[in-house]
């Protein structure tokens, strides 16, 4: 399996996000990423490549230009508020809820921040666009190898991107990977394109960006939302809606749902994909169903992520698989790369 591994991840890295009251640590750190690196190649699982450089088209296939204008120039502003913000990270702490008007801009700093977010987990901080849009160029760029012919390949891509929507960003996510990845082979071609999330929480901005589309059908299996983050999408009854009406699938489960449960999931969302006849497969690749993970409630052992990767393997489909979440640090890289393993 050929990896597309984001040289400048690194330089994202969040202080601190706002947890049950309190600034606490960030957990989407850069380790995470490094350790999924050095089990790769300590399997010897493939090349490790750089992105391709794409321009600021491949990025608005997907996202808001006003959107990625704001994300380009943030972390200045914010320094040009005040030159002691360089020493701390931006998060959003207002937000346009129901009732007010989100088809203006206003000036004010903390006002845009809160228009291009829903939560206050997300660190905005010096390195995250550059990081963020070679993150995205990892996506494209494996999508790309697929398109040229290549059963399949990854995406070491950091920050993750399924919470992330066409203009907002929030769940530690930017810009959507995975969705830049189904975008990129709809572009090249592909007629019917199904992404397939397995990240422990909804790809809540993976759904809205396809959510009226007929040509990319999503499925997601993840923590309950009643209970379970981002708490606001990813319920059964959400299937789509005009043209996209049936091109989405939500599989919630409980906390503490071990592999034989989750594993029973994935056989419908994989017939559903089967149906909907689609010819290539992105995959939102978390591994915070891990029963280690310190912020999720799934049961899952490193095991099986190999049975995962096979059974996803069988579907037979030229495939790009994007790195999302995990958090049990030590525990990442054997995880995801379980997975990638026995794909290939
Ligand atoms: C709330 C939890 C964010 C979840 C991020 C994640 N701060 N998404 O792993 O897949
Ligand atoms: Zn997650």
């Amino acid at each position: 399996m050929i990896t597309f591994y984001n040289p400048h991840h690194a330089l994202h890295q969040g202080q601190f996000e706002m947890y049950r009251g309190a600034l606490v640590p960030c957990h989407e750190v850069p380790a995470r990423a490094d350790h999924v690196l050095a089990e790769l190649k300590r399997r010897q699982l493939g090349e490790v490549l750089n992105p391709q450089p794409f321009g600021a088209e491949a990025l608005q296939s997907i996202h808001a230009p006003r959107y990625l204008g704001f994300l380009e120039t943030a972390w200045g502003q914010w320094v040009a508020l005040d030159p002691a913000n360089a020493a701390r990270d931006a998060l959003p702490s207002v937000w346009p809820t129901r009732s007010f008007r989100t088809d203006m801009e206003p000036d004010n700093f903390a006002a845009r921040m809160g228009l291009y977010s829903f939560d206050a987990g997300t660190p905005l901080t010096s390195g995250t666009w550059v990081a963020a849009r070679a993150g995205a160029e990892c996506a494209l760029s494996a999508a790309q190898h697929v398109v040229e012919g290549g059963r399949s390949a990854f995406a070491l891509s950091r920050p993750p991107g399924h919470h992330a929507g066409a203009d907002f960003f929030g769940g530690y996510c930017f810009l959507n990977n995975a969705a830049l990845a189904a975008q990129h082979l709809r572009n090249s071609g592909v007629e019917r394109v199904a992404v397939l999330d397995v990240d422990y929480h909804h790809g809540n901005g993976t759904q809205a960006i396809f959510y009226d589309r007929p040509d990319v059908f999503f499925a997601s299996l993840h923590g309950d939302p009643c209970t379970e983050y981002p708490f606001f999408l990813g319920y059964a009854d959400e299937t789509g809606q005009g043209a996209g009406l049936g091109a989405n699938l939500n599989l919630p489960m409980p906390r503490g749902t071990d592999y034989a449960q989750w594993a029973a999931a994935l056989e419908v969302a994989l017939a559903a994909i089967g149906r909907f006849g689609a010819q290539a497969l992105v995959v939102s690749l978390g591994v915070d169903t891990f029963a280690q993970d310190p912020i999720s409630g799934f049961a899952l052992q490193s095991e099986d992520y190999l049975r995962m990767g096979e059974r996803i393997a069988k579907l037979g489909l030229p495939t790009v698989l994007v790195f999302e979440g995990g958090y049990a640090v030590d525990a990442v890289g054997v995880n995801a790369v379980n997975v990638l393993q026995a794909f290939a």
